[in-house]
C-alpha cells in the first residue's frame, strides 16, 4: 500500500518536474537593458519562468543563434531550443511551443517596436510583426500586432 502511494507521488513530481522545465526561458541581455527587464516581466507575468543572464556583449549569443543584423533585437533569449530576439509577445512563444511548426529556428521581433512588451513606454503604438526564423535563415510573417 505505503509502496503504491510513493510510486504514484513519485509519477506525479515528475510530471511536476516535466511541467516546470517547459516554460523555463534563458535570457541574454545587457546589465543595463531597461526594456529587457520589463520584456522579462511580461515573461513572468504569462508564467515563465526566467533565468537572466547579463553579458556586456549580447552579438556572440546572436551570431551562435542564428540571428542576422536583419532580424536582431536587444536581448536574445532560448526557450526549449527555440530562439527568441527581441520583444516577442509571451502569446506568440506558447504559440510556438504549442504547434512546434517544422523547420523553425524560432522568433524574432526585429528592431525595438513602441508598444511591443517591454516597450509600452515610449509614444504611440507602432504596428509589428513578429517572424519566425527557419533553418534556412529564411524569415515569415509569424503574427501581427
Ligand atoms: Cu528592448
Amino acid at each position: 500500500m505505503m509502496n503504491k502511494l510513493l510510486t504514484i507521488l513519485s509519477l506525479f513530481l515528475l510530471a511536476c518536474a516535466t511541467a516546470s522545465a517547459q516554460n523555463e526561458i534563458t535570457v541574454y541581455k545587457s546589465p543595463t537593458c531597461g526594456c529587457c527587464k520589463n520584456w522579462i516581466g511580461h515573461l513572468q507575468e504569462n508564467g515563465f519562468k526566467v533565468k537572466a543572464i547579463d553579458m556586456a556583449n549580447v552579438a556572440p549569443k546572436k551570431i551562435e543563434f542564428g540571428i542576422t543584423p536583419q532580424t536582431a533585437s536587444c536581448h536574445t533569449a532560448i526557450v526549449e531550443g527555440y530562439v527568441i530576439e527581441g520583444h516577442v509577445p509571451a502569446d506568440d512563444i506558447k504559440q510556438l511551443l504549442k504547434t512546434r511548426p517544422k523547420n523553425i529556428r524560432g522568433l524574432t521581433a526585429p528592431g525595438m517596436p513602441v508598444g511591443s512588451p517591454g516597450m509600452e513606454q515610449g509614444g504611440e503604438k507602432q504596428p509589428y510583426a513578429v517572424l519566425s526564423i527557419d533553418q534556412q535563415g529564411q524569415t515569415r510573417v509569424f503574427a501581427r500586432h
